[in-house]
This record gives structure tokens, C-alpha cells and sequence, in this order.
């Protein structure tokens, strides 16, 4: 559809419009009476969330994200589905599933009120997939705009046998500095330190980051909080459909070798993900569907 079509299928008159985007990609961008926001229709990828009362995004997204040669976008919320992190089947096939650099569909779009705004994107098998993963399926994303961001991903199995998936909300937070950044909300619970071989260890205390962190939290409960005292405020995550979370950050020298981060921007950005990883594999019958979300919410400190 082009931009035009896609305003006159689907648009909410000073509320939520279409427009051509990142690397020419079309993006909607919501403006309502609580909040704006804009989300990438390559990878049904949410882009910015920013209540009023904000100065800063909530979402971080890299100055050097690119949706060219078929990258995933740097920053804002990847959808890694049916797989989460590398290949399950060690067959070379893209970290974090195939999703995120595929063009979805608008499925819908509502104003539920003034300040809050819904919009909902699609993405169906095709041949290309099926080569891929030889599944059937159909998958939603339904992004509500309001006094919080909610991010629902719906799986729905329309083939004729079951499919396992692991699945992540990767989101990307903006955060004031990282040094003075807390986690709170995974004290007590097990992890898999990815930067130590999957290691298995505890976590005592609020989590702090003062170097690479890619771990894979068990157990975990539906509430995390992002402390960010350099902005004065705090990030409230809310999460259904997982048993664990990720906390991910690059830190220098990762950073440092990604071509599409800037170097110093592990200290504006942390990722808090909500997923269903390692043991919490989700195994979804003929006909079912599935929801994993996640709803963020902002407070001053
Ligand atoms: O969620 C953390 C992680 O799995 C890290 O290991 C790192 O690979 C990150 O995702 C980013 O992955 P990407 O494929 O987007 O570069």
C-alpha cells in the first residue's frame, strides 16, 4: 500500500497518520492527548513512545538504525519471534527469528479515546517463511498509545499440527546514565549469564550495570522498574505470558563493534525484554494462539 492508500484505509484524522519513514519505510505516527509515538511497519516495529509530560523518549533508538539490506532496526522494539537469540536449529538462519525485517500489514487502527490510540499490524507465512520455518501462522501486534505503551504479540497457529516457539519483546530503553541506572525487580532470581557461557547465577540486590550484561532472568515476576535518577524517573515494565526476562547491555566494546550503534550509546540505553526463552518454550496447538505483552509506564522518581 502506498502512503497515500494507507492514510485512506486507515487513518485517524490528527491522531494517527501515515508517512514515508526510516530508509523509505512507512511509519505511523500517533499524536493524541497523552502521548506520540511512531511505529516502523518494517518489523512491526515500534519506534518512539514519548508521554507529554516526558522531555525524553522512553524508546532509544540508534542514530546509525537502518532498515537497509534487510537489518533489523537498532533500538525501539524488536519482535524476535519464532525463535529468540540464535538459530534453535543451528541451521544459519537470522538471530531472533525472521520477523523483524519483514514489511507488516495494518490490520486496524482505533481511537479508544482522546489520549489513547490503537494500532494494530499483521504478518502472515508466505513461501519465503515456510522455507524458513514450515509453519502456518498468523501474527498481530497490537500497539496501544495512551498514559502507558502496551505491546500485545498474538501468535495464532493456523496450520493443521503444533509449533514450539521462544519469543522476546526487545525492548529498548532510553536512559539518562547508565552508571547511576538500577533494575529492581529480579532480586532473588536465577539467571543464565549469557556473557559467561550460560552460566547459571544469583541475583543479590538491585541489578547494576558496570559492564557487558546479557543474562536471561528465571521466574520472574510480571512487575520490573527501570531506576534512571539522571532523568528522575522511573520505567515501570508489566508483563503477561513469560517466565522470564532479558536484560541486555552491549557495554563498550560490544558497542563499540556494531556498526549500527554509536559507541558511547551503552550509556543512554538499556534493554529490559520480556520473553519467553531458554526453558520457557511455548508450544502452541492447531487453531490456538498465544499473547505475549508488555505495557510500560513512566513516573518521576
Ligand atoms: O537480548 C540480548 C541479545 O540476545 C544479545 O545477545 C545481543 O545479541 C542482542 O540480543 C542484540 O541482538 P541483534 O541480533 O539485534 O544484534
Amino acid at each position: 500500500m502506498t502512503i497515500d492508500t494507507l492514510n485512506q484505509h486507515h487513518a485517524i484524522a490528527d491522531v494517527l497518520t501515515f508517512h514515508t519513514g526510516m530508509d523509505d519505510q512507512p511509519i505511523a505516527k500517533i499524536h493524541n492527548a497523552t502521548a506520540t509515538a511512531e511505529i516502523c511497519l518494517y518489523g512491526g516495529h515500534v519506534l518512539s513512545y514519548k508521554p507529554h509530560h516526558e522531555t525524553e523518549d522512553v524508546i532509544f533508538v540508534s542514530d546509525l538504525a537502518t532498515c537497509a539490506d534487510g537489518k533489523a532496526i537498532r533500538g525501539g522494539i524488536p519482535i524476535c519471534w519464532p525463535w529468540f537469540g540464535a538459530d534453535p536449529d543451528g541451521l544459519g538462519r537470522p538471530n531472533h527469528g525472521f520477523v523483524r525485517n519483514r514489511l507488516w500489514q495494518v490490520i486496524a487502527t482505533a481511537a479508544i479515546d482522546s489520549g489513547t490510540t490503537k494500532l494494530t499490524l499483521g504478518l502472515s507465512d508466505t513461501d519465503d517463511t515456510r522455507n524458513l520455518w514450515p509453519h502456518p501462522f498468523e501474527l498481530a501486534i497490537a500497539i496501544t498509545v495512551g498514559k502507558a505503551l502496551t505491546v500485545e504479540l498474538i501468535t495464532r497457529n493456523t496450520g493443521l499440527t503444533p509449533f514450539k516457539l521462544t519469543q522476546a519483546l526487545h525492548t529498548y530503553f532510553t536512559v539518562g546514565d547508565i552508571d547511576r541506572v538500577r533494575v529492581r525487580g529480579l532480586e532473588g532470581k536465577y539467571y543464565l549469564d549469557k556473557v559467561e557461557g550460560d552460566t547459571r547465577k544469583f541475583q543479590s540486590g538491585a541489578i547494576a550495570i558496570t559492564s557487558e550484561v546479557d543474562r536471561i532472568y528465571l521466574d520472574v515476576p510480571a512487575v520490573l522498574t527501570i531506576d534512571d535518577p539522571a532523568l528522575d524517573r522511573q520505567i515501570h515494565t508489566t508483563s503477561s505470558g513469560n517466565s522470564t526476562a532479558v536484560v541486555w547491555n552491549p557495554w563498550i566494546e560490544k558497542a563499540a563493534a556494531m556498526g549500527d550503534l554509536g559507541n558511547t550509546d551503552y550509556k543512554t540505553m538499556i534493554c529490559v525484554e520480556t520473553t519467553n526463552a531458554a526453558s520457557d518454550v511455548i508450544e502452541v496447538a492447531p487453531g490456538e494462539t498465544f499473547c505475549l505483552s508488555a505495557s510500560y509506564r513512566v513516573n518521576r522518581l
